[in-house]
């Protein structure tokens, strides 16, 4: 027996009519932050959950919104809307419902009873189950599988109870409500152990399966200089990665184009140019949504991982989306709960060409590329599309890697060629001198770089041993202390010895 229904649940084929219940909360929280107007999402209630419906390859051909106080208890809906919905679903021959509201089993159940009542059955599901039915479909690696089928066990066991009522009638069982025994009532014993026996052997699989991911992303983040793009779905993300790195990352105008981890090289160059071979490795990972069951949120954590442990995080927003205000409050919540709080931030405010070609009417409801960058500190703006704003972007990730650059003269014998060339890769010379046996350079040195350097035989820094030397450049005492090493960048026992170092190019 398959104890997954939500397996069975092809959600492509479907023709689908979409229902928001429009509570007072939402309604206000949907108003821009520009006094007296109304965004497109207060218009627009249904915008989101139509992108995932067609993320999911849903076909949908109505819509349904109905403002009240409070959801009705049994059906969530309006007793009216309810009958509306069941003539709307035999006018388009629906076969799915989806809820933009997250639904409790019992009403899913009832609503299904009314429905079938009138002839109208429908498949009702909410937004958490497409949500989980687009990252199912996608999942394509182990750790991915893993996560979705155990998120839909937990979600979907309690609705178990719906699903086989539904079962029941179809069958002619005894009706299944509350409180009543019948085989149905047993068999849903049967499968309830069933599905926790299946959940702790999958949970364990997992387990293992992310203690290696853990270990590599710590293993990567301890050798290397790393960066990871996080942000609301869709802002952009997998645009940006591709046009920074050597890319072959999948970027669609859908929600969740991307579920798996990628991570590239990025060369930064050096402070002068981007000739050098400075580099971090990028992330690019899958895309925060608003009220993700949190059950998802907690399988989904290891796949974050990589922008967990990052030393420096990059948001991606999308300032031409109307919900760009409340998507990053989303999207910075999100990375408090799985405790991405510790390294810098920098706020990338994409798709600027896409801001300034809208309509003036709806520039004039928005926060503009402008007043973002006045409010937020650390932000930039930028265009993966046009590649506004990236050389910035590059130069601000090197800043955060190099910490501070301090001005020295670094001497080093001749005969030392891998330290040679890594002075003329990744250090930004300013002038250089050929003596009998060594080469003087003036440069702008990081301390992360002079520490790669100190082990080279001979080299002198300003005339000291390149221990005193690194000292008093970077740690003179009349820095102020938080100014002297920023968390970010304490490497320290991370650093590459020498040879190691030297010998990537
Ligand atoms: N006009 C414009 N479109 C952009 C820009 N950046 C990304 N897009 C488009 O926005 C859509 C989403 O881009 P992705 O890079 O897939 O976004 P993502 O954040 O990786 O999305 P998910 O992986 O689905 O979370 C694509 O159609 C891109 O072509 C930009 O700077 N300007
Ligand atoms: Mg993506």
């Amino acid at each position: 027996m398959n104890i997954n229904p939500r397996e069975d649940m092809n959600l492509r084929s479907d023709v689908a009519i979409l229902v928001a219940v429009r509570l007072p909360q939402a309604r206000s929280s949907a108003l821009s932050d520009h006094p007296g107007s109304v965004t497109a999402f207060a218009e627009d209630p249904l915008a989101e959950l139509r992108a995932l419906a067609e993320s999911a390859g849903v076909r949908v051909k109505g819509e349904l919104i109905q403002n009240r106080e409070k959801p009705r208890g049994k059906t969530y809906l309006g007793k009216g809307k309810v009958d509306e919905l069941a003539h709307m679903v035999k006018e388009l021959q629906a076969t799915l419902v989806i809820f933009d509201n997250e639904l409790a089993p019992s009403q899913i159940q009832e609503l299904e009873k009314e429905l079938t009542g009138q002839k109208a059955g429908a498949k009702i599901i909410d937004r958490s189950e497409l949500i989980l039915d687009i990252f199912a479909n996608r999942a394509s690696t182990r750790q991915a599988q893993l996560q979705v089928e155990i998120a839909q066990l937990e979600y979907t066991a309690p609705r178990l109870r719906a699903m086989w009522g539904h079962l029941g009638q179809v069958t002619g069982g005894a009706p299944v409500g509350v409180g009543t025994r019948g085989p149905g009532e047993q068999q849903l014993e049967i499968d309830r152990r069933l599905v926790q026996k299946r959940l702790l052997r999958l949970q364990g699989e997992l387990a293992e399966v992310q203690a290696r991911k853990t270990r590599e992303v710590q293993e990567r983040r301890d050798q290397h200089f790393t960066a990871g793009l996080v942000g609301y779905t869709n802002a952009g993300k997998s645009s940006i990665f591709n046009a920074l790195t050597a890319g072959g990352a999948f970027a669609n105008d859908q929600l969740f184009a991307t579920l798996l981890t990628r991570v590239e090289r990025w060369n930064l160059g050096t402070a002068a140019g981007e000739n050098g071979s400075n580099y971090a490795l990028l992330s690019d990972t899958v895309g925060f949504i608003r009220d993700l069951p949190h059950h998802l949120v907690a399988s989904f954590r290891s796949t974050l991982e990589d922008a967990i442990y990052s030393h420096v995080l990059l948001i991606v927003l999308d300032v031409a989306d109307p919900q760009a205000p409340r998507q990053l409050a989303v999207v910075r919540n999100v990375l408090d709960e799985i405790g991405a709080t510790t390294q810098p931030r920098l706020l990338l405010l994409n798709k600027v060409d896409r801001f300034r070609d809208l309509p003036r009417e709806e520039q004039e409801v928005m926060r503009s590329p402008e007043e973002w960058l006045a409010e937020e500190e650390d932000a930039l703006l930028v265009s993966a599309r046009a590649g506004d704003g990236l050389e910035e972007l590059r130069q601000r990730v090197l800043g955060f890697m190099l910490g501070e650059l301090k001005e020295c003269t670094l001497s080093i014998p001749m005969g030392q060629g891998k330290a040679i060339d890594f002075i003329e890769k990744r250090i930004d010379v300013l002038a250089r001198a050929y003596e009998a046996d060594q080469v003087e350079y003036r440069v702008r040195l990081g301390r992360r770089q002079a520490e790669q350097l100190a082990a080279a035989p001979g080299l002198r820094i300003d005339g000291l041993l390149p221990g005193a030397a690194i000292r008093e450049l970077f740690d003179a005492k009349s820095e102020p202390a938080a100014r002297r090493v920023p968390p970010h960048e304490r490497f320290a026992g991370e650093m590459p010895d020498l040879p190691a170092g030297l010998q990537e190019s």
